[in-house]
């Protein structure tokens, strides 16, 4: 996958390559990410890229003739690539989407900065809009950095042989079950019996019914969403009983 990166602050970009998965997947040739710097293609001897807006009103918009010049620059250099621009206003980032992303040989992402882009930009020459989350950033550069990260790591043997995104939440569509490593006891609080007994069919039901746990407590929202497995039923059915005993007991006591 090749990410090319239309920003006014390509030295952002090198924060990706200071360790771990990403910079791994760098060396190892699965990914590229290459930052191109907006401001190259100003058509003015100043480098501007940003101006006032029509109509009135505070702050700047960046303007339309750099960013185009970047991204048909881009666009020839990665014809198969998909373009997006990371703004409020996009799509909502989840992890459905980024399971649809590694599918394309190539990503055109585009970060503005100021108040916004001209609007003709997202009209004529991008594919799509993407959102990161409901809130407002400086910049969409933090938002590619995010879509990076989470695209990578979905490319089969970024994260090693150990490691593997089918295990992680949201591929099960539910919260992760509590992880432990050494020590057994740890200021006071010991790791579950069951995580030491070597019985993997009871671990991996103990694993099950800890993620539904939690998700139902957390995230209750995920567990309305995804198909549940075999077993998970008679689970929730017994933890309704339990709850039901509970709110009788305490209802006709008063
Ligand atoms: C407005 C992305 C602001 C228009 C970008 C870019 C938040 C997100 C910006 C525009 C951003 C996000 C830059 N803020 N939630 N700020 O993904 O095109």
């Amino acid at each position: 996958m090749d990410f090319t990166v239309l920003t006014l602050f390509p030295e952002m970009f090198s924060a990706l390559l200071v360790g771990g998965i990403i910079k791994r997947a760098v060396e190892s040739r699965r990914i590229s990410i290459e930052a191109i710097d907006i401001r190259d293609f100003a058509t003015d001897r100043h480098g501007i890229v940003d101006d006032r807006p029509y109509g009135g009103g505070c702050g700047m918009v960046m303007k339309p003739e750099p960013l185009a010049g970047a991204i048909r620059h881009a666009k020839k250099r990665h014809p198969e690539a998909y373009t997006l621009m990371l703004t409020p206003q996009g799509r909502l980032f989840d992890q459905a989407l980024a399971r649809e992303l590694p599918g394309y040989a190539g990503l055109i992402l585009i970060c503005g900065r100021y108040e916004g882009v001209d609007e003709r930009i997202s009209q004529d020459l991008v594919d799509g809009e993407l959102s990161i989350g409901d809130y407002v950033l400086t910049g969409g550069e933090l938002a590619a950095m995010v879509v990076i990260d989470a695209v990578t790591r979905l490319i089969p043997g970024a994260l090693g042989g150990e490691q593997s995104a089918e295990e992680d939440s949201f591929s099960t569509g539910l919260l992760e079950y509590p992880q432990y490593t050494r020590p057994r006891s740890f200021e006071g609080v010991h790791v579950p019996d069951v995580l030491l007994s070597g019985d993997h069919g009871a671990i991996s039901r103990w694993r099950r019914q800890a993620s539904l746990i939690r998700t139902l407590l957390k995230r209750p929202d995920l567990l309305l969403g995804q198909p549940l497995r075999p077993g998970d039923m008679e689970f929730l059915e017994k933890l309704r009983q339990h709850i039901e005993t509970i709110i009788e007991k305490h209802s006709t006591a008063s």
